[in-house]
């Protein structure tokens, strides 16, 4: 489904307009990371492994190109990292989180290769993480975050095994961290974060229940995120970053809001933090590139229905190809 029927309208003139997108260089960019294992970034990245690795193959399959890798290898590495337990760790060896184990459901996913999962192992994990109140643990250690929340029911929907859990349990914890600006915060009484608020409303339009969110509140609140640059921030009087793109977009999307935001302006800041040289987007123009704002930018991108990008579903953080795969076959 597109969630911004009235940008179809657009035609690709006025985005280009506004400076070019260098699709190609942002691709040259995530397979010069993939290959780079000794550098500072990538040691300081180990532990996250799983995580880069689902934002950079994202980003290539946005652009049409994750043809350009070696499918065998990624999954073999991905299952590699699975613990006994069934959860995934962020590399070989690592132990296993649920942060880690919905990346590599994503993975396989994105590669049409969920065949080789054993679903009862990853998904009776999940379903050992929650908790009597509904809330779920992020792995053994037992921090509660409704991030984790989110996870879960992404998981067990795209596996097909809301089932194993208490689902009505898990949405009235996730409603009880609601607040009073109608965001939503890691546990009850917490202050409204963008990140959380996109874990509560997709937890909320996974389960169909967005009818618990009041659409208006919650959509003024995102929209004042916009600042004077195009760009949004996650909380107010912060630095705007691309990665709110992602966050706030997709829950305007998902809430139906979205007019409600500049999107030209929005589309310009993106397109200021790329790096046009080397590829690669930052958080804030002329900061140094990652994978993770790469990602998150070109995916805001893709909500805005920029040309030449596949569309990208705001709930699972999936391209909508590969969601009509799981859920229809096609
Ligand atoms: C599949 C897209 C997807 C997500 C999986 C892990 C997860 C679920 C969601 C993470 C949500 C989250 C907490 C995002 C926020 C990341 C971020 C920019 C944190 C920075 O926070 P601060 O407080 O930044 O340092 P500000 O911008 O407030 O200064």
């Amino acid at each position: 489904m597109r969630f911004c029927e009235n940008l179809e309208e657009k035609t690709s003139g006025v985005w280009l307009q506004m400076g070019e997108l260098v699709a190609e260089k942002h691709v040259q960019y995530i397979l010069s990371v993939e290959k780079r294992k000794d550098d500072l970034v990538s040691v300081v990245m180990e532990h996250l492994r799983m995580n880069g690795t689902y934002w950079g193959l994202t980003t290539l399959d946005l652009l049409g190109k994750l043809d350009t890798v070696d499918v065998d290898e990624v999954v073999s590495w991905v299952m590699e990292c699975q613990h006994e337990s069934g959860g995934f760790g962020g590399n070989i060896g690592h132990d296993p989180h649920i942060l880690y184990t919905l990346s590599a459901v994503q993975i396989l996913a994105l590669f049409g290769k969920l065949n080789v999962l054993d679903v009862d192992k990853v998904t009776n994990y999940i379903a050992g993480l929650q908790n009597e109140d509904g809330s779920f643990s992020g792995d053994m250690w037992g921090e509660v975050d409704t991030r984790f929340s989110y996870i879960s029911l992404c998981c067990l929907s795209i596996l097909r095994c809301l089932n194993k859990i208490n689902v009505e349990k898990a949405v009235s914890y996730i409603v009880s961290c609601k607040n009073l600006y109608g965001g939503f915060g890691s546990t009850p009484g917490g202050e409204s974060h963008l990140g959380q608020i996109f874990c509560c409303v997709g937890a909320l339009a996974l389960t169909g229940l967005l009818h618990h969110i009041d659409k208006d509140l919650l959509g003024w609140w995102l929209c004042e995120r916009q600042v004077k640059s195009g760009g949004l921030n996650g909380r107010p009087e912060k630095l705007p970053d691309v990665c709110y793109s992602w966050w706030v977009l997709s829950s305007l999307i998902m809430i139906d809001r979205v007019h409600w935001i500049n999107k030209e302006k929005l589309v310009q800041f993106i397109i200021d933090c790329q790096d046009t040289e080397n590829g690669g987007i930052s958080d804030r123009p002329d900061d140094a590139v990652d994978v993770y704002h790469t990602y998150f930018g070109l995916a805001g991108l893709s909500l805005l229905q920029y040309p030449g990008l596949k569309a990208i579903d705001p709930a699972y953080a999936l391209p909508v190809d590969v969601v009509n795969r799981i859920f229809f076959g096609k």
